[in-house]
């Protein structure tokens, strides 16, 4: 499968997050991505520098505010302080209920809180230029798609699902399967659908298309309740206005069994089935492996190929993007397992 993968992820390499108080190594690291190119090479599958600049499809995502804080905060950061050199910047203060959004602060601490939904997301001196290769990569797929690719795998990070049009969470700062979806729609789609398979809920991507009916969002995730993101991710959010019925949610419980993972599965393509659409995009998360380090479902390597096969099934030509998934070093041969489903049949 043609694949679109950048050299210019590892320019996102954050030392720490916060875990329990204490700064413990990033999951979200370069060697994830190394994991796959090195699977996917191995297997023979074409990886491709991406070809397009996806400048004008972010703005149609993003909101123009966010693209720009998101460009220049690392010099913001360093005009704080040049010995912010080498800290990372962290948010400590949000704007929740009653505070307001519409006026940017000037103090940089400030903005950042603004433009995050948690302190989950470090931002280093390459965090934007490996976020917009991932962007880049997924105008590029959408164009593969249009002219006949059936299927094409963006094997990008920083991963986008948690990112909404304005802001930045869950390690997420651009939204790839928005831009993808987008850039479909750009390209003659009239209908397009996301899948969301990964553990944590795709807030982003749904608030991004929630009063739209062209783009149909449907995620299968870890129950909210108990699961980051929190705050989102429930059953009863359905779509607004002319989105009303274009968003369905299949929570399952923490620790689910694989039988209701691949029983919430064949509700979800169901509902992309009835959507009628022209190409779908699936959010590719692999922390659904029993081997991942921050969540509690129970696939096993086999059962990505499982997976690629009934995506297959759909007959819909489908564009990839690799979002969370950390146990690294499975997760090339599960990335490739998908792909392999994918084309198998
Ligand atoms: C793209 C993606 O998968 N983002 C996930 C962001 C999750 N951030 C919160 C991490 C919390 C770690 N909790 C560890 C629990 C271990 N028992
Ligand atoms: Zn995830």
């Amino acid at each position: 499968m043609i694949t679109f993968f950048s050299e210019q992820h590892a320019l996102h390499s954050p030392e720490y997050e916060f875990y329990r108080g204490e700064r413990v190594p990033c999951f979200e690291s370069p060697q994830r991505a190394s994991f796959v190119q090195q699977a996917l090479l191995q297997l023979g599958h074409e990886l491709r520098s991406p070809n397009l600049d996806s400048t004008s499809t972010l703005a149609q995502v993003h909101s123009p505010r966010y693209l720009a804080f998101l460009q220049a905060a690392w010099q913001q950061w360093l005009a704080v302080d040049p010995e912010n050199a080498t800290r990372q910047p962290f948010p400590s203060v949000w704007p929740v209920r009653s505070l307001r959004s519409d006026v940017e602060p000037h103090n940089f601490t400030a903005k950042l809180g603004l433009y995050s939904m948690d302190n989950g997301s470090p931002i280093v001196a390459g965090t934007w230029a490996a976020a917009k290769a991932g962007a880049d990569a997924a105008v590029s797929a959408a164009t593969m798609l249009r002219l006949g690719e059936k299927g094409v795998f963006c094997a990008t990070r920083p991963p986008g699902h948690h990112a909404g049009a304005d802001f930045m969470g869950g390690y997420c700062f651009i939204n790839n399967a928005a831009v993808a979806a987008q850039a479909l729609l750009n390209k003659g789609c009239a209908r397009v659908a996301v899948l969301d398979v990964d553990y944590h809920h795709g807030n982003g991507t749904q608030s991004i298309f929630y009063d739209r009916a062209d783009v149909l969002f449907v995620s299968i995730h870890g129950d909210p309740s108990t699961e980051y993101p929190f705050y989102l991710g429930h059953v009863d959010e359905v779509g607004e206005g002319s989105g009303h019925g274009y968003n369905l949610n299949l929570p399952l419980p923490a620790r689910s069994s694989l039988a209701k993972w691949f029983a919430a599965l064949e509700t979800a393509c169901t509902r992309v089935q009835r959507h009628n659409a022209d190409a779908l995009v699936v959010s590719l998360g692999l922390d659904t492996f029993a081997g991942d380090p921050i969540s509690t479902f129970a696939l096993q390597s086999s059962d990505f190929v499982t997976l690629g096969a009934r995506l297959k099934k759909l007959g819909l030509s489908t564009i990839f993007v690799l979002e969370g998934g950390y146990s690294a070093a499975e997760l090339g041969v599960n990335a490739a397992n998908v792909l392999a489903g994918f084309e198998a049949v």
